[in-house]
């Protein structure tokens, strides 16, 4: 009797205080066949699984992941890594430490062979669509990613649905990221073109398949956990109910499209059929190529994905011309999404920041990407450690180096970041530790016939704060990952409620190598007062050669000296310029004239004698009858 009385009793413990999720994680490589095709691929397993599990947790709990690295070295020796929880806040006003947050040398040194990391945080109130990946370089490229799930108590959730899907969406890579990555940022791709991905999963499946029932509600989850490209949703004859974006329930709003950049999420509702219709659907999975700087001629722009009603009826049909037909920009546009509890708009702010995102080559031929004129390169150790040994000097920026372009914010401060575009690619900006709103997000700029690369700025329409484009929300959309448009602007508002130090990046993985990354530093004084570096954090930079005190060189003798400190490649020489813009035409025009050419062009001495370029740039056009 009292035994059951005391069972009773932990049971109902166990179901009103929050649980705890433990993983233990080793990290390998891994060969394996892509399920649905024949490719074999190089991923990276946990405890020699792959796909990666799908994580479901509840509001309020504590999860514990370790991982640990056991890449393989005769594979590629001094592969580190870590991981990231795409969106989660690690609120340090309730306990929670910013060495859980996972990018690699902003909180936390990287995890070299043989070492584990261990992270533990809770949840606090955020619930909806998450994701988990590797936080170095292009790694979660080679599949080391996966859905994270908080479930809502059923009383608060604001729908009703019968079941639910979580489905990923991802761009593929067959080489291994580090040789992608090699490839790409070299000085025979000056021109930064991003690596074409050979094709797009669903689920990491070349091909994916749904059971519906008929008179059913589905709640479907949907995650881009790519590199780089977006991709378009359509579900054949149905529409799409959104109901959260990016872990924010929204008014519900329905659209026959979905459009999701690299790290966005969208959970729907599908209404399916009442009853047979006698078919299948064709769930079809669309690339963005307007963000390829080529098409290569077997690349699949997208693919058809089977919603299964009935097996006896035969697979759906793929439908052409949808990217032609189907895609509305209006339907697509984020900005005109509304928070379920219309949380209003910070009327202003107290601290503007003006981002200029620009693509540059500097003068080791590479292509980089910059903030106001400045690449990130990570510092010789991690912001993290900077800022909790510093003591007083913590809200002085100097001793974080003049390469990480870091911000300090005050408390409980209304920032104002302006992104401005003077380039023609698709940014999504991911901030971490935040959610924030959209007050202003332009369309794209720089299509149409007059299209001049050489003049980013005059393509460009930069933020006019006295003349904004378009009415200022009063229930702004709030997320934690947003597109820029090419040569447009968006501005968002946050409140610096968070001390910690946040990164804020381009979820485009290249262009985040490129280092197109920024540092929030949100009250550090606050942040020394609520942590310490751990003894894992500490044995994990011990392994890694990295002092455990100092400014962003390493140094804690002299707080200001930064020898020593990585810093971005001097400029190009000066007379680059022209017929570096010259070349920047050629290469779009080779771009269409295929993979050979490019070889041949991007094999071209372009740096640093430009005379020699000029003359050979032009040999190639010529030999290949283009046109200048
Ligand atoms: C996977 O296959 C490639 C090509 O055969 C090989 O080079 C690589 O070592 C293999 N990786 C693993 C983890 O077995
Ligand atoms: C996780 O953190 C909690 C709270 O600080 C602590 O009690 C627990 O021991 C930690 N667990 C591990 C495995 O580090
Ligand atoms: C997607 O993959 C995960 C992990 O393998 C699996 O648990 C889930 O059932 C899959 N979802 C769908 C819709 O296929
Ligand atoms: C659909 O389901 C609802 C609720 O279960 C039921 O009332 C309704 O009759 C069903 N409709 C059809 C066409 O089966
Ligand atoms: C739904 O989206 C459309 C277009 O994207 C927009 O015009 C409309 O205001 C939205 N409605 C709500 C309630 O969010
Ligand atoms: C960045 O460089 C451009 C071109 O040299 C210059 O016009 C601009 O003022 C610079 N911007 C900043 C913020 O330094
Ligand atoms: C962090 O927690 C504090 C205290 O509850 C709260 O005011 C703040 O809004 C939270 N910040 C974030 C980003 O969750
Ligand atoms: C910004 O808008 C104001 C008001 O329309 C205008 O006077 C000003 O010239 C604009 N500034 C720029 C740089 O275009
Ligand atoms: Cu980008």
């Amino acid at each position: 009797m009292q035994v059951s009385v005391l069972l009773t009793f932990l049971t109902v413990l166990r179901y009103s205080l929050a649980a705890t999720h433990t993983f233990n994680f080793i990290a390998t490589w891994k060969n394996v066949t892509i399920p649905g095709s024949t490719i074999q691929k190089q991923v990276i397993a946990f405890n020699d699984q792959w796909p990666l599990p799908e994580i479901h947790v509840n509001k309020g709990d504590r999860v514990i992941i370790s991982l640990t690295n056991q890449f393989q070295q005769h594979i590629a020796p001094h592969v580190t890594t870590s991981l990231h929880i795409h969106g989660i806040f690690h609120n340090t006003s309730h306990g929670n430490s910013l060495q859980n947050d996972g990018p690699a040398m902003i909180t936390q040194c990287p995890i070299p062979f043989g070492q584990t990391y261990i992270y533990n945080f809770t949840l606090e109130d955020q619930i909806g669509t998450y994701w988990y990946h590797a936080h170095q370089g292009a790694q979660y490229g080679d599949g080391m990613r996966g859905a994270f799930i908080i479930h809502d108590s059923k009383d608060h959730t604001p729908f009703k649905y019968d079941e639910e899907f979580t489905v990923t969406l991802t761009d593929l890579y067959y080489k291994p990221y580090y040789d992608v990555e090699y490839d790409f940022l070299n000085r025979y791709n000056p021109m930064g073109n991003e690596p074409i991905p050979d094709q797009i999963l669903f689920n990491e499946s070349s091909i994916g398949e749904m059971n519906f029932q008929y008179n059913k509600t589905y709640l479907v989850r949907f995650i881009n956990v790519g590199l780089f490209v977006s991709q378009y949703i359509v579900l054949e004859d149905h529409s799409f109910e959104i109901v959260e974006v990016d872990g924010v329930y929204t008014q519900s709003n329905i659209t026959d499209v979905l459009y999701l950049a690299a790290g966005q999420r969208m959970a729907v509702l599908i209404h399916s059929k009442l009853q047979s219709t006698g078919k299948n659907y064709a769930l079809t999975q669309i690339i963005d190529d307007t963000m390829l700087d080529m098409i290569p001629e077997d690349l699949q722009l997208q693919i058809t994905n089977k919603i299964i009603y009935d097996s006896n009826l035969p697979d759906p049909i793929p439908i052409k011309g949808l990217r032609q037909n189907k895609i509305d920009p209006i339907a697509t546009n984020d900005f005109y999404l509304t928070t379920l509890d219309q949380k209003p708009l910070y009327s202003k702010y107290d601290h503007q920041i003006v981002l200029d995102v620009r693509m540059e080559t500097l003068g080791d031929g590479i292509k980089y990407a910059f903030f106001n004129n400045i690449t990130f390169v990570p510092p010789r150790i991690p912001v993290l450690t900077t800022i909790l040994t510093s003591g007083k000097l913590s809200t002085n920026p100097k001793i974080y180096g003049d390469n990480i372009n870091a911000f300090i914010l005050e408390r409980d401060s209304i920032v104002e970041i302006v992104l401005n575009n003077y380039d023609t690619g698709r940014h999504p900006f991911h901030f971490h530790g935040h959610n924030f709103q959209i007050v202003q997000k332009s369309q794209g700029f720089h299509v149409g016939e007059n299209f001049d690369p050489a003049d980013q700025d005059k393509m460009t329409v930069p933020y006019n704060e006295s003349n904004p484009l378009m009415e200022f929300p009063e229930y702004p959309m709030i997320r934690d990952t947003v597109i820029l448009e090419p040569n447009g602007h968006t501005v968002i508002r946050f409140k610096a409620d968070n001390p910690g130090v946040w990164f804020f990046h381009c979820h485009v993985d290249w262009h985040l190598k490129q280092g197109l990354a920024a540092v929030f530093i949100e009250d550090p004084q606050t942040l020394q007062q609520r942590e310490t570096l751990t003894d894992n954090y500490k044995e994990v930079c011990d392994a890694m050669n990295m002092p455990n005190k100092g400014n962003a060189a390493g140094h804690s003798d002299d707080w200001l000296n930064m020898d020593g400190l990585p810093r971005q490649p001097a400029p190009l020489a000066p007379g680059f310029t022209k017929k570096g813009y010259f070349a920047l035409i050629i290469s779009t025009v080779v771009g269409i004239w295929g993979l050979y050419s490019i070889t041949q062009y991007g094999l071209l001495e372009v740096i640093p004698d430009d005379e020699v370029t000029y003359t050979t740039l032009k040999k190639v056009l010529d030999d290949n009858n283009i046109e200048y």
